[in-house]
């Protein structure tokens, strides 16, 4: 009997698995990471394998796709994919490489197409993945039923579109209920994208997370933001003051009066939905706090619908007001290096130039992201120093960071599975 030497390249990252999880067993809890899980390309790649190849990630929005054969189209790290609306109007997700010799099928971010049809040499196939036609002769046996496109599992739920590219999803769906029933008064089904932006970070994907899970740096950064946000968003935190306290239980009376979801909703540390009053008598995250598009979402008519925060780990932070919604996905492009992108949403018939402009719309978030953008890559040129050792998060204003870290150590501890390092 033979023992075939394992190769290297059936798994490059085997050395990595290892000396992570020896790191992750002897972590210093509420401590940042190591430097290596910031910068290093091999932890990296793992940081793909374990992370985003396994979980849930945040995609778009359905109102995007609203038509059948409408599509658009991302990467997580070298996976192209694309999400496309088929004939009964369900959402598929594929990945985007001819099943022939490889190509890339959509080659645009998105689009409207009537069959997805390769640029190389023609393979065409069906909105729901089936390759209906392959061109010149592919010899006696080709059987076209054997080669449709590789779906990738898909989920959506109050107009937010999650995928996840493994074969044995994590349930998401009562986080996916909640969603659902939080979002219905916005109804983010019938909206459109009024602006977007994208911004590529100079730093590791953990840096950009972990620098929205705290407002610790929202007082030294963020004038424009705290025009309209409270810095707590839980009357727990033990931050939050009586006056926001009964801010609180005030929204709170008119919401329910209006049927609208508030209570804080957890699902595990992955997920987290709350809907907060914004500053008294500020109504949505623009310059003066004022509507920043006159037509509301959904059927409202309160605009102060304050922000219904809505957190999905690994890439995700949302805020859903009463006038405008602002979505954000984030997507790892290398071991420093991260793009963000923000959408701003509307009412499907709110009308640009009449109902809200654009430019003052997205004004608050493109500065937030701007002054972010430079927070989160001034702490990556600091922990690529050789005098960068972890440090300590403050429990009462970075408990947000403390709980990503957490999910994620736990999560890539699972996920990289094989290696149990008490038995090295
Ligand atoms: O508003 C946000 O999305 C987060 C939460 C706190 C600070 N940061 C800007
Ligand atoms: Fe797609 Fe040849 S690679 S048709
Ligand atoms: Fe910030």
């Amino acid at each position: 009997m033979s023992t075939a030497t394992p190769s290297p390249l059936d798994d490059p990252l085997s050395a990595i698995r290892h000396d992570v999880a020896c790191r992750l067993d002897n972590r210093q809890p509420g401590f940042s990471l190591a430097q290596p899980f910031y910068n290093d390309g091999q932890l990296f790649a793992l940081d793909m394998e374990a992370i985003f190849e396994k979980e849930w990630l945040f995609a778009g929005m359905s109102c995007e796709i609203p038509a059948k054969g409408n599509y658009l189209t991302l990467d997580v790290g070298d996976n192209p994919i694309i999400i496309v609306r088929g004939a009964e109007g369900n959402i598929h997700a594929f990945h985007n490489v001819c099943r022939h010799r490889g190509s890339r099928l959509c080659t645009q971010s998105r689009g409207k197409v009537a069959k997805l049809v390769c640029p190389y040499h023609q393979w065409t196939y069906e909105l729901d993945g089936r390759l209906l036609f392959a061109g010149s002769d592919m010899g006696g046996n080709f059987d076209l039923a054997e080669y449709g496109l590789r779906p990738i599992a898909v989920e959506s739920a109050g107009g937010f579109i999650f995928i996840c590219l493994s074969d044995t999803p994590p349930s998401i769906d009562e986080f996916l209920a909640n969603v659902s029933r939080y979002v219905a008064p916005h109804d983010l089904e019938n909206a459109k994208v009024a602006v977007e932006s994208t911004i590529v970070e100079q730093a590791n994907w953990k840096l950009v997370i972990e620098n929205n899970r705290e407002c610790y740096h929202c007082n030294g950064a963020h004038p424009e933001l705290l025009n309209s946000l409270q810095e707590f968003d839980d009357t727990d935190d033990p931050r939050a003051t009586d006056a926001y306290k009964a801010l609180v239980a005030r929204k709170q009376n008119d919401w329910d009066a209006l049927d609208i979801p508030w209570e804080l909703q957890r699902h595990g540390r992955r997920n987290r939905l709350t809907r907060t009053p914004l500053l008294e008598g500020r109504v949505s995250m623009t310059m003066d706090g004022q509507q920043g598009c006159k037509r509301l979402l959904g059927e409202l008519t309160d605009p102060d619908m304050g922000s219904l925060r809505i957190l999905h780990l690994p890439n995700s932070w949302n805020h859903v007001m009463g006038d405008h919604a602002v979505v954000f996905r984030v997507m790892p492009l290398g071991p420093q290096q991260t793009v963000v992108t923000t959408k701003w949403l509307v009412h499907k018939d709110a009308v640009e130039g009449v109902d809200y402009d654009p430019t003052s719309l997205r004004r608050v978030w493109d500065a937030t992201n701007e002054q972010d953008r430079r927070l989160a890559e001034e702490n990556q040129r600091g922990i690529n120093s050789k005098a960068y050792s972890p440090g300590p998060y403050s429990p009462t204003y970075e408990f947000g960071v403390i709980d990503f870290i957490d999910w994620y150590c736990e999560r890539l501890q699972e996920n990289i599975g094989q290696v149990t390092p008490s038995l090295q």
